[in-house]
């Protein structure tokens, strides 16, 4: 059976008229949201599920969901935009998250490209899947892990909660508000896309810290207009691309 909170969310997601799927378990709510875009699925469109049994993150890489614990959610978006401009999108579901978890804890920061962190500890992580249809995008999966109500991690995983952070736990209103806050970044992004350097730039934890790029220490200095992270190496400033950047 769904959890209270999970079940007040689909009353209150069909009072705002926004298709939603909510299951209690599943395997991954982005694997869900793609078959459901590929029938047809409403930009907008969320899948919710209390616990994943192969969550992920990027590259393959493990997302744990604890049932319970954690808000695992998947929106279906239909952006008319080029292949070539999705890359900002992790960042503008990364404002809209960072919004939501800010309201209920404090410090909470973006970490380019990805992740919402407090004091570096990474509370939310965000993946986004695209499927392109020739030379223009079919769809776009914004896949959105948060942790909510989880009191411990395993050792290796520098991670936080909202529980911890001593935030509001009911997943109901945090999935309301991050949602809200995805369809106006989303349209502030759409309007003027240049504009996600600065709007990240307010919230940005790299921003001064050490960090690796092709084998060489640089301090990052900022989000460029296009989302790619700048670091100064020496008196060159070199932008690069999420998969290239190491925190040192
Ligand atoms: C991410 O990847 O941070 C993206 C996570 C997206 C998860 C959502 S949940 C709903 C939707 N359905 C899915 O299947 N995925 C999305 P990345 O930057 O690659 O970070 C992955 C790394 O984070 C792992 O290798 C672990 O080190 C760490 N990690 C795993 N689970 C975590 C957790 N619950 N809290 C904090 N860190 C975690």
């Amino acid at each position: 059976m769904l959890p209270g909170d999970l079940r007040r969310c689909e009353s209150a997601l069909a009072k705002q008229g926004r298709a939603a799927r909510i299951v209690e378990r599943t395997t991954s709510t982005n694997d869900d949201a793609r078959m459901w875009a590929r029938d047809g699925a409403a930009p907008g469109s969320v899948v919710i599920a209390d616990a994943q049994d192969a969550g992920r993150g990027r590259q393959g890489r493990a997302w744990s969901t604890p049932p319970g614990e954690t808000l695992a959610m998947s929106i279906v978006l239909r952006p008319q935009v080029a292949p070539s401009a999705l890359p900002p999108i992790a960042l503008v579901a990364g404002l809209a998250v960072r919004e939501a978890i800010g309201a209920r804890v404090r410090n909470a920061m973006v970490k380019w490209p990805n992740d919402v962190v407090v004091d570096g500890k990474k509370i939310a992580g965000v993946l986004v899947e695209g499927a392109i249809a020739g030379s223009r995008v079919d769809f776009v999966v914004v896949g959105i892990g948060v942790n909510v109500d989880r009191r411990a991690f395993p050792r290796e995983l520098v991670a936080t909660s909202i529980a911890l952070e001593g935030g509001d736990v009911d997943r109901c209103a945090l999935v309301v508000d991050i949602l809200g806050a995805l369809d106006r970044e989303l349209a502030a992004w759409l309007a003027a896309p240049s504009s996600i350097g600065a709007r990240v730039g307010e919230h940005d934890f790299l921003r001064g810290r050490d960090v690796i790029v092709d084998e060489r220490i640089g301090v990052a200095d900022g989000i460029a207009d296009d989302g790619c992270l700048a670091v100064r190496i020496g008196n060159e400033r070199v932008l690069a691309q999420a998969g290239e950047v190491r925190l040192r």
